[in-house]
């Protein structure tokens, strides 16, 4: 394995910034009230936990649509302070880093700080959409659904996001769980020819088949450290009831846990972030089984096993 220890960070971002549905920044909580602590314990984990429960104090008292994108400033502010964290713990290369969201464009921050400290990393984003609109293609300014451009470098004109540095090459991004991908987002992924697996693909071939070619596409000779970024609207409505932009037809409970043992199993994996767990949305049984299921998908990626 990369990581040869059992040591683990677990980096809360209690953030909501990138998108305008409340309740998100209350995931992180919730998970750890949960007892997920307690479960890595367990499991033999030690952890140490950084809440960061002042992100909030970043926020500009003004911040105005800039290049069609809302909250800039805010969504700049946080992500590149947490991305100093997330580098911080991942530089050595003796820890696990796990992040909890938070919305998606926290990615900003883990993918950052995770590519800081291995470069040569790969990133598997486990989602049912692909994140990669630009400024210039975002129908919704939204910026949960924008990190990847600012990732791979296809966006560099923006006055907030200098900072980000493009850190993924296309040829190390693949997705799995696609099925709510917007126009402008299906020439990137072509036009960059990124490998991207659809529900369609899971239904074709399996999960066991598509998380081979996944990591075929990106990882061929299985030795480069992965990077999960695993948004809970993957799963279906039915599993992650409690997530903001909720679309039918997602994995199963199976497939996201296979998702994560099989990629622990490969002994790469070094970080993964569980993001769009938002505990306001739906009834409270809906939101309990949304956070049970961000804890066990959080166990099943540090080895917990069926047998
Ligand atoms: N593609 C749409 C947009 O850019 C929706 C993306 C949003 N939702 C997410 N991201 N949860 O994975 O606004
Ligand atoms: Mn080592
Ligand atoms: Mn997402
Ligand atoms: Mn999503």
């Amino acid at each position: 394995s990369i990581i040869t220890t059992k040591d683990i960070s677990v980096i809360g971002i209690p953030f909501n910034g990138g998108q305008p549905r409340e309740g998100v920044q209350g995931g992180p909580q919730k998970i750890i009230e949960h007892g997920l602590l307690e479960q890595l314990d367990t499991m033999g984990w030690k952890s140490t936990y950084q809440p960061n429960d002042d992100v909030n104090q970043l926020c500009p008292v003004s911040d105005p649509v800039v290049m069609n994108l809302k909250n800039p400033k805010y969504v700049s502010a946080v992500t590149n302070k947490v991305a100093q964290q997330v580098l911080e713990s991942a530089r050595s290369h003796d820890k696990f880093v796990l992040t909890l969201g938070g919305d998606h464009s926290i990615a900003l921050a883990t993918v950052s700080g995770i590519f800081g400290a291995y470069p040569d990393a790969c990133l598997i984003w486990v989602d049912a959409h692909a994140d990669i609109n630009k400024p210039e293609t975002t129908d919704s300014g939204n910026i949960h659904g924008c990190p990847l451009s600012f990732l791979t470098g296809i966006s560099t004109n923006h006055p907030d996001f200098q900072w980000v540095k493009s850190v993924v090459k296309p040829e190390r991004l693949t997705y799995i769980g696609l099925r709510d991908v917007d126009d402008g987002e299906k020439e990137i992924l072509k036009e960059l020819g990124i490998k991207a697996f659809s529900m369609h693909h899971v239904d074709k071939y399996g999960i066991g088949k598509v998380v081979e070619m996944a990591l075929d596409a990106v990882n061929p000779n299985r030795d480069l450290p992965i990077h999960l970024s695993f948004d809970v609207d993957a799963l279906d409505p039915s599993v992650a009831p409690s997530t903001g932009t909720p679309v039918r037809g997602g994995l199963t409970f199976r497939e996201g846990h296979y998702i994560c043992e099989r990629l622990h199993e490969t002994g790469l994996l070094v970080a993964t972030d569980i993001v769009e767990v938002n505990p306001a949305l739906e009834d409270e049984e809906s939101a309990f089984r949304t956070v049970q299921v961000a804890c066990s998908l959080a166990r099943s990626c540090l080895g917990e096993s069926l047998l």
